[in-house]
């Protein structure tokens, strides 16, 4: 397979201004007529070039006349037409067979109902067409179906007209008024059921909202919609951006090999992305459901009005919104409890995969498979470079930007570039050297120590950062870093800040400093001794951190730093840092040593009254043992995991007393609700038993958990019994999981919870058990989530397992990325990047890495998925 490079873009030959479509929709054998208006792109050149994968082509003709075989060049992977006039009408019919879809690419079927999924590239295994978001259309749509099977039929836009057919057929005919590129057309036809609402705009237009989904669902709906409304209002709000149409529909797909896509008014999700209920949801599944459907529904202004010129340009939809969705969510929400959680996530996920072998800029410069740069970089780094842009502007000035990004490209298909330009056009800043955020791959590691002057009472931060080199792209420049830093004095207030040889008018306790060379200094003045510095705070820039503080000074910031997510970071820092020690002992043989300082500052932020339950509970969750072997030279995850319980085991005895209060004031029975200020006490509550968990030989404490489970009213807490029961080793554990599968089997979203819980089991047998429950009649390979609960979380969720002194891990994974290959190349690559993990094991360990990603690539038939993914991996 062949890289595509962004240096080689070049617009269409041909636009199309409109598309008329219309579908004969059967499972196997739909027809599909595609009438295009298409003209000549006056600033480009060539033959009309349509992509197509997977067509059968039953007719093509232009203004009217059929083309004969030697008038086009049909390929495999696209049809070309030369010597066409300026404008004409081309008329192209072919057939698919949306029943042997099983890329869930294109038009497929999900539990009968059809349904579609066409970014980034579906649309071309739907008809022939130009399929690159550059070239934007109107679209008709006319499909006919098979009126008891599939009584509703659903496309972009609005619905125009309907009718009956012969043969217990009926039709329906939708249009769309906006131009947009084919990966953003979605059509659904199938037996569904409504949840209804309405929504009116700021404007006054009245806008009918619908959710679609499986009957007996529709008592799942409501916090969906609920969502939906207020991010409708949160977008008025905050961006000044009104929804467009008068319909929004929304449609539950069990089959779905992303969470959601925002097409056009036709949102399709996977259904774990719509539905919930207190007894089949939990906190985390709620507050995901809210920000994807805000983060689709933002969509609709960055990403459709607005889209982009060509893949490379991904982050500027996907960064951009999920800034936009992490920002509502924060208002919904506590914004630091969300600050953190995003924090965690872009920890977990994006600084490995820049520190691997599949780094890549949030603006790649080439891919074989676009689907393989949905990544955490292009989407949670792309968020916080944007993010990094509203700190340096403000929050007005990015404002001011967004309102110009608008003014400027309504209706186009732009870059990056476009929107940095916007961004400081309504600024009349230079954002030149901020820009290398784009291209620049990696993590950069930023040093800081500091110097206290007495005499002059000067307080002098100096800074250097470096960025390692990543595949492809050496010799780093200096980034342009925005990096918020505060001072705190000895009583643990902030000291206000005057920055020497500025203006000392404005008092200000937390400041934003301009780092952009290899290494530089400043300095503040009226400085009390003994200061402790807080540094990056809000996590202001994505970077890697190091700082010259003491145990005590970690443990002081953790105590006192106004800045809760500092407070919460000098928690994660004094924690890993004795973490590492301990593994350090116990790989030389020794007894770990616990010191208690950490216990006790975890102490009297659980005793303060005035934090967030949420907020405490974050505090008392212990780095990962993933996150604890990134910072170690080879990672030793048997090592990391006997440290990490030992620590957890030594604070809960030191604090037995006060975490078994914790849990006991919890229990007070309230209803149910997901607001935050519920959800953070049942956080709360449940971090308290997870310590006390750790006295697992302790009767009390075995009983308290089942005891939580068989009471629990609601799914989150159920979860959570059920996720330590998981790793007991007796009766309790097999009692507990036989109850849920009874209660839940024929829920196929809570079964995937039920499956990954069992992933993710430390146990030593819970391969055995994953290889069985392959064949649980609940499993399907041909579902996306099935795969990904039961083999993905067991990759890259249950390391100790996963790397197995045996290699059976590596093998199992080897082996079903090889059977999916067959059946979703998509999903086949997305659970690979574990096995590019391996420059950081043991010599043992990389061989049998590196062997099984070598019989991957050996596949025959192998897709360019799985080819870009294993042999980037294999380095
Ligand atoms: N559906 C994916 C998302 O919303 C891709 N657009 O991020
Ligand atoms: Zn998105």
């Amino acid at each position: 397979p062949k890289a595509i490079k962004l240096q080689d873009y070049t617009p269409p030959a041909f636009l199309i201004d409109h598309v008329d479509l219309e579908f004969f929709l059967e499972p196997e054998g739909t027809r599909v007529k595609s009438l295009l208006k298409v003209r000549r792109n006056p600033d480009s050149s060539g033959p009309l070039h349509l992509d197509g994968d997977t067509l059968e082509l039953l007719s093509i003709a232009v203004d009217g006349r059929a083309l004969q075989e030697k008038e086009y060049l049909l390929d495999e992977f696209f049809l070309e037409v030369e010597g066409l006039p300026d404008k004409f009408e081309l008329a192209i019919e072919t057939r698919i067979d949306p029943v042997l879809n099983t890329r869930l690419e294109g038009l497929y079927l999900s539990g009968g109902n059809f349904c579609t999924q066409c970014e980034a590239e579906g649309f071309r295994r739907i008809t022939f067409y130009p399929d690159r978001p550059d070239v934007m259309a109107t679209y008709s749509v006319t499909m006919q179906a098979d009126e008891a099977k599939y009584p509703v039929l659903l496309s972009n836009g609005n619905l125009v007209s309907q009718g009956k057919g012969e043969g217990g057929k009926h039709w329906a005919k939708w249009h769309d008024p906006f131009p947009k590129p084919c990966y953003l057309f979605a059509l659904v036809a199938g037996d569904l059921a409504c949840y209804a609402d309405s929504y009116k705009t700021g404007s006054g237009r009245d806008v009918a909202l619908k959710i679609y989904v499986q009957h007996g669902n529709e008592d799942k709906c409501a916090f969906a919609m609920d969502s939906l409304i207020r991010s409708m209002r949160w977008d008025e709000e905050r961006f000044g951006l009104e929804y467009d149409l008068d319909i929004f529909n929304i449609v539950a797909v069990d089959d779905f090999n992303m969470g959601a896509m925002e097409n056009k008014s036709l949102n399709i999700f996977n259904s774990k992305c719509v539905l919930a209920s207190p007894d089949t949801a939990t906190d985390a599944d709620f507050e995901r459901i809210e920000a994807i459907v805000a983060h689709e529904y933002f969509h609709n202004w960055t990403g459709n009005r607005v889209t982009c010129r060509d893949w490379f340009q991904l982050s500027l939809k996907e960064g951009l919104t999920v800034y936009r969705d992490q920002e509502f969510s924060s208002d919904m929400r506590s914004a630091p409890v969300k600050r953190i959680q995003d924090v965690r996530t872009l920890r977990a996920r994006q600084f490995p995969e820049d520190a691997g072998p599949l780094s890549h800029p949030i603006r790649p410069e080439s891919y074989i498979e676009i689907n393989n740069f949905y990544t955490a970089t292009v989407y949670e780094k792309g968020a916080e470079v944007i993010r990094m842009m509203q700190e340096i502007l403000g929050r007005e000035g990015f404002r001011k930007g967004i309102d110009l990004y608008f003014e400027r490209h309504d209706n186009q298909a732009v870059t990056c570039e476009d929107f940095v330009a916007a961004m400081e056009d309504a600024n009349g800043v230079d954002l030149e050297h901020f820009r290398l955020w784009y291209s620049q791959a990696g993590t950069p590691d930023v040093a800081v120590t500091w110097e206290y002057d007495a005499a002059s009472s000067l307080f002098t931060f100096k800074l250097s950062q470096h960025t390692a080199d990543t595949p492809g792209q050496h010799n780093k420049q200096p980034l342009h870093i925005p990096l918020t830093i505060g001072l705190l004095g000895q009583d643990g207030q902030d000291i206000p800040l005057i920055q020497q040889g500025t203006n000392s008018g404005d008092r200000t306790y937390s400041k934003t400093l301009r780092f952009d060379c290899e290494q530089q200094n400043f300095s503040f003045t009226d400085v009390p001794p003994g200061a402790v510095p807080s540094i990056n705070r809000g996590f202001s820039a994505p970077v890697k951190l190091s700082a010259m503080y003491s145990d005590d000074e970690l443990l002081f910031l953790m105590e006192n730093d106004s800045d809760l997510f500092n407070r919460w970071e000098a928690a994660q820092s004094s924690a890993t840092r004795l973490i590492l020690k301990m593994i350090g002992e116990i790989q030389s043989g020794r007894e770990p040593q616990y010191v208690s300082g950490f216990a006790r500052a975890l102490a009297s932020n659980m005793a303060n009254p005035d934090l967030d339950p949420a907020f405490v509970a974050q505090l008392m969750t212990l780095p990962s043992i993933s996150y604890i072997s990134e910072q170690m030279q080879v990672a030793d995850f048997d090592a990391a995991e006997k440290a990490r319980s030992f620590f957890k085991h030594a604070i809960a005895t030191e604090l037995c007393g006060s975490l078994k209060a914790l849990y006991q004031q919890g229990v007070a029975g309230t209803a149910y609700s997901p607001d935050a200020a519920s959800m953070g006490r049942r956080a709360l509550r449940n971090a308290a038993m997870d310590y006390l968990a750790t006295f697992e030989d302790d009767r009390d404490c075995r009983e308290l958990v089942v005891r939580h489970y068989e009471t629990a009213d609601n799914m989150t807490d159920r979860m959570a019994a059920l996720a330590l029961l998981n790793d007991f080793s007796g009766a309790e554990r097999e009692v507990a999981l036989a109850a849920f599968e009874q209660r839940y089997q024929q829920d196929p979203v809570v079964m995937d919870k039920w499956f990954m819980v069992q992933a993710c089991s430390r146990l030593p047998d819970v391969l055995q058990r994953i290889k069985k429950l392959t064949s649980h009649p609940g499993f399907s390979y041909k579902n996306p989530n099935k795969v990904r609960a039961l083999v993905g979380a067991f990759a890259s969720a249950n390391p100790v397992r996963f790397h197995a002194e045996d290699g059976e891990g590596y093998r199992f994974l080897a082996d079903n990325i090889i059977h999916m290959n067959a059946i979703n190349p998509q999903v086949a690559s997305r659970i690979l990047a574990p096995l590019g993990g391996w420059r950081r094991m043991n010599p043992k360990h990389q061989k049998m890495m590196k062997s099984e990603l070598k019989r991957i690539l050996a596949t025959e038939k192998l897709s360019g998925d799985v080819y870009e993914m294993a042999s980037k991996s294999l380095g």
